[in-house]
């Protein structure tokens, strides 16, 4: 077993860090109060290559792998939660299911300029009524001629009202079941694709829209892999977005350690730094413990994938499950250790409380991810396949 990093990635990680603590943390109250998307920080995070860890050179991307997106993830993370979805906009919910699934064509068409953030992506699975239960959505891709006509709607779709394009999911046939639900690449551009913004407690940087699809012709070019392939192709997405999640329930979780610790060493009562009394002491040495599972459980999915397990559904839903309470866990207690200036909003940590419980609620919930272990454990079903 190795748990060190290497002096490439420790590198990697620290320039993230220093990029977040200059361009992103001075800013990302501000923004959240504006509802502002930062739109030139996320393409200059394509600029500087962030988003293609998992991406061959030959289409834009770094290919220093999964570990290395964690990392960065983490770090952008640690300054905002709304920003850290880009990881998964531009990359692995968008450009790595391209990778996976697509044609040369439409590898060497969409790649490129989703990694380099010169478009942005979007992928739009969830709508009214198919949230946790992916496969009761109703849109529908019927085929006609060469092509598809779609229609339907998705919402909660993070960055989907500035998107250029989206993978996105629907039923070509309904008689066939699973069977009959495939995989797209919309141009967000088409007519008949139109958006609206939904508002949230949190990530109030990240635009979360509806999208709307009427009578949306679709070229036969936009199918990715082959009709019926939707559920693979979405699951097998899925098990990649979770990492996004997982390593930015981490990164918040750091982000209110480092505020309660900031707190205690300079908020004195009693006269003494908050942080001589025990109990407080108990609070950081608990949450710390947090943060190091959550994290080692995320990079140990991610390296899984680095050997090339793309399919680690049981130790994604260790790393999800678990960074995803722990940020909700670290928040509260930083927030118990802030008081009063925890509860202000003149502070971060009101904005972390506030985006953390996110984290339990994307990519799967907290309880979907329990149901997949549990399952596994009691031999009702393998979670990895
Ligand atoms: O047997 P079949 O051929 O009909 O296939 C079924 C099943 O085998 C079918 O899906 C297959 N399947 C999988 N295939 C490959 C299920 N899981 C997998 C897998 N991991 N790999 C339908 O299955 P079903 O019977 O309807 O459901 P189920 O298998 O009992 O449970 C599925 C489950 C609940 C686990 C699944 O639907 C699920 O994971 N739901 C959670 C949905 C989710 O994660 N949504 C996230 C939305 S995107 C998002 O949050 C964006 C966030 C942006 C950001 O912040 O970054």
């Amino acid at each position: 077993m190795e748990f060190g990093l290497s002096e490439e990635l420790l590198a990697m990680k620290q320039a993230a860090r220093d990029f977040t603590e200059k361009e992103i943390v001075p800013y990302a109250d501000k923004w959240d109060e504006e509802h502002y998307f930062p739109v030139d920080v996320v393409k200059k995070m394509g600029e500087l290559g962030y988003y293609g860890c998992p991406i061959p050179e030959e289409y834009g991307g770094t290919d220093v792998g999964f570990l290395a997106q964690v990392l960065l993830t983490e770090e952008v993370g640690r300054g905002s939660s709304s920003v850290r979805v880009a990881f998964n906009t531009q990359c692995l919910g968008t450009a790595l299911s391209i990778l996976r699934h697509g044609t040369e064509e439409q590898k060497k068409k969409w790649i490129p300029g989703l990694i380099s953030g010169e478009k942005i992506g979007c992928f739009a699975i969830t709508e009214a009524n198919a949230g946790s239960d992916v496969v009761a959505m109703k849109s529908t891709a019927k085929p006609d001629g060469d092509g598809f006509i779609l229609n339907g709607s998705k919402t909660w779709i993070s960055y989907a009202s500035r998107a250029d394009v989206a993978v996105t999911y629907a039923y070509h046939d309904r008689e066939k079941g699973t069977k009959g639900l495939s995989a797209f690449i919309l141009d967000m551009h088409s007519d008949g694709v139109t958006t609206a913004d939904l508002d949230k407690v949190g990530t109030r940087s990240s635009p979360t829209s509806e999208i709307f699809f009427e009578d949306v012709k679709l070229p036969g070019d936009a199918l990715l892999g082959k009709l019926g392939d939707g559920v693979k192709i979405c699951f097998g997405s899925l098990n990649q977005t979770r990492l996004c999640c997982a390593a930015g329930g981490v990164g918040l979780a750091q982000a209110c350690l480092d505020a309660a610790v900031q707190y205690c060493n300079e908020r004195e009562q009693f006269g003494k730094p908050v942080g001589k009394f025990q109990m407080n002491q108990e609070q950081i040495a608990v949450m710390a413990a947090d943060i190091e599972a959550a994290r080692l459980l995320t990079y140990r999915a991610a390296w899984q994938k680095d050997q090339g397990q793309l399919g680690n559904t049981l130790e994604m839903s260790y790393a999800k499950y678990y960074a995803g309470e722990a940020a909700t866990r670290c928040a509260h207690t930083a927030m118990k250790i802030l008081g009063a200036y925890g509860y202000s909003t003149e502070y971060p940590l009101a904005r972390y409380y506030r985006d953390a419980v996110l984290y339990e609620i994307v990519e799967g919930t907290s309880n979907i991810h329990k149901m997949i272990i549990g399952m596994d454990q009691l031999g009702y079903r393998k979670a990895n396949r």
